[in-house]
């Protein structure tokens, strides 16, 4: 009985999810430890489009967003290679990469990336601006059980961390769809204006866990000093 209350228990806890508006997660430190997993419960994409925003000063490779399965540890990931001045973007452990994008240090910078499985074409948006849409991967859909971390870059499903690869910096605002939003979907979004929240991940009413030093903080924007 007393198991059954406390995993009664455990299960709530996993299952409650929080509203993060006005919110940030702040990674202040490089490990190979500190992460926070989301968690959905939806298994099978066929489409996605993921928006965060991002601040760091990292001049080295980092991951932004790490979604994992049995099959392929790279089934999702948005990675920057800031060494070579490029976002990867991996689905099905296939990447393109996505050069010329202004990456800025010590700046908040929104990033959508959008893909679907029936044409396999990929685009990630930076502050508003499009890249091309390249071929990734086609026919298969993204299927779980899925694992999605922010903070590390996943090389197992859940774990493999390199902390040559590990965020160092704040994120916040991170939804996730099961469609792909239209490029006028991604301005309001992109504005901070009226958008609908993600259906697979909403940042309004996050489900999460954080493992070693992450904090929970008010998100500083200077923007509303005046
Ligand atoms: C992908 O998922 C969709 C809907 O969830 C399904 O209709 C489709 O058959 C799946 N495709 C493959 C290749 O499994
Ligand atoms: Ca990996």
């Amino acid at each position: 009985m007393a198991l059954f209350l406390l995993m009664v228990m455990l299960t709530a806890c996993a299952a409650s999810p929080q509203d993060l508006s006005g919110k940030m997660f702040t990674f202040p430190q490089q490990t190979n430890s500190a992460h926070v997993r989301l968690t959905t419960s939806r298994q099978v994409l066929s489409a996605v489009t993921v928006c965060f925003r991002s601040f760091t000063d990292l001049r080295r490779d980092h991951s932004l967003f790490s979604l994992a399965t049995p099959a392929f540890d790279n089934e999702m990931l948005i990675f920057n290679g800031a060494s070579n001045n490029k976002y990867d973007f991996w689905i099905n452990n296939k990447n393109v990469d996505f050069i010329g994008h202004d990456y800025k240090v010590n700046t908040w910078q929104s990033i959508c990336s959008t893909w679907d499985s029936v044409s396999g074409l990929g685009q990630l948006w930076l502050d508003g601006k499009p890249s091309s849409r390249k071929f990734i991967s086609s026919g298969s859909n993204i299927s779980g059980p899925i694992i999605i971390v922010l903070g590390q870059e996943q090389d197992t499903h859940g774990g493999g961390f390199d902390i040559k690869q590990s965020f160092v910096g704040m994120m916040s605002d991170v939804h996730l769809w099961d469609h792909i939003l239209s490029p006028c979907e991604i301005q309001n979004y992109m504005h901070h204006l009226n958008f609908a929240p993600g259906n697979v991940l909403n940042w309004r009413a996050l489900e999460f866990q954080t493992t070693g030093r992450v904090l929970i903080e008010d998100k500083q924007d200077i923007n509303t000093c005046y």
